[in-house]
């Protein structure tokens, strides 16, 4: 049998990126099959895991990622910011807006802290633990570090935006990290080379050291 991982409730923590409807079929960034994310966390949330936190992409109108900010440049066009590329988005995840929350399906009980992240006008911010300048902190290290936990398992939307850069920096801070797969979903901007972002985030992710798994591989799911 493949190897099972054991969760342990107290040290290990169950991050949610992003479950919102703006990144869903419907929503104003939607991404391909981003609804079927809130059956499988449901499914984690009822299974091994004592503990989850869940982030909220949370941005004020007229967001400097937002590609309407910009004139004469269209969604997923690159432009430089101060803090280095940033690819530019349709309008999304406006600050109380419904497509905003947090999809109403996907069970509250056990997510303990929320964090907003992309509330600055001028700084997006994909990852859970810094802003896109990297080095601007959500808050969300000093808490998982105060409560203890070391060991972080990833699921949402985007794979190769919010939930890989979230990704990156828990295992830069020192966190074991695993993404789940089958409850992540991703965007996958074709690049020149004819990779998508899909491909190229996850050899660095992989590089790294963060691990891709299946649900599967947790025991009690
Ligand atoms: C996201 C693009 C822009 C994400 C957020 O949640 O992955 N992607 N804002
Ligand atoms: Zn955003």
């Amino acid at each position: 049998m493949a190897e099972q991982i054991v969760i342990d409730p107290e040290r290990d923590i169950l991050g949610l990126i992003d479950v919102q409807p703006t990144f869903m079929p419907g929503g104003e960034l939607p991404v391909p099959d981003g609804s079927a994310v809130v059956a499988a966390i449901n499914r984690l949330l009822a299974g091994p895991f004592a503990h989850a936190f869940a982030t909220q992409d949370w941005h004020p109108r007229g967001h400097l990622s937002f590609a309407s900010a910009h004139p004469g440049k269209l969604p997923y066009d690159t432009i430089e910011m101060p803090y280095g590329a940033q690819t530019l988005w349709p309008d999304h995840a406006v600050q109380g807006s419904e497509g905003a929350a947090i999809h109403h399906g996907i069970d509250p009980a056990r997510i303990e802290v929320v964090v907003r992240k992309g509330f600055r006008k001028t700084v997006d911010s994909y990852s859970a633990f810094f802003e896109n300048d990297r080095a601007t902190p959500t808050g969300l290290d000093g808490y998982l570090r105060a409560r203890g936990f070391t060991r972080i398992f990833l699921a949402g939307i985007a794979t190769d935006f919010c939930v890989g850069y979230s990704a990156e920096d828990a295992a830069r801070l020192g966190y074991s990290v695993c993404v789940i797969e089958e409850a992540c979903r991703g965007i996958g901007i074709p690049l020149p080379d004819g990779r998508t972002t899909l491909d190229t985030s996850r050899e660095r992710l992989t590089a790294k050291g963060v691990r891709f798994i299946s649900a599967s591989a947790l025991a009690g799911v």
